[in-house]
């Protein structure tokens, strides 16, 4: 089942601003000043997707949505993302779940 909202693209895109931005003072906004976001995963090099897995049974796995964590999982003091799809309770054969994915991250809002 895909994601019919665009929860996991906007999730990915709240993720970048907040992993590039660590570590830095943001700017005091002026009154009435408006602001703006800006999708760039595909430009930081996150291609990510989220899949539910559901399958109609509305299991707790199908309706908990994916996951996301920011870990230093190469210990290069960068956080890096990982992105988890859903999937359901029982596996039918033949059938292969959207894998989760793991993005280091390369500093300057660029990952891989
Ligand atoms: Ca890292």
């Amino acid at each position: 089942m895909r994601d019919p909202a665009g929860w996991g693209q906007w999730m990915v895109g709240l993720l970048l601003a907040i992993t590039s931005g660590l570590g830095r003072s943001a700017p005091a906004a002026e009154p009435g000043e408006t602001i703006r976001f800006e999708e760039i995963a595909a430009k930081a090099g996150v291609a990510f997707r989220f899949e539910s897995g559901g399958r109609g049974r509305h299991d707790l796995p199908e309706i908990m949505g994916g996951g996301l964590a920011l870990l230093d999982a190469d210990g290069d003091g960068r956080l890096d993302l990982f992105l988890c799809n859903g999937g359901p309770i029982v596996e039918e054969p033949g059938r292969t779940d959207p894998p989760c994915r793991l993005f280091r991250n390369l500093g300057s809002g660029r990952f891989e």
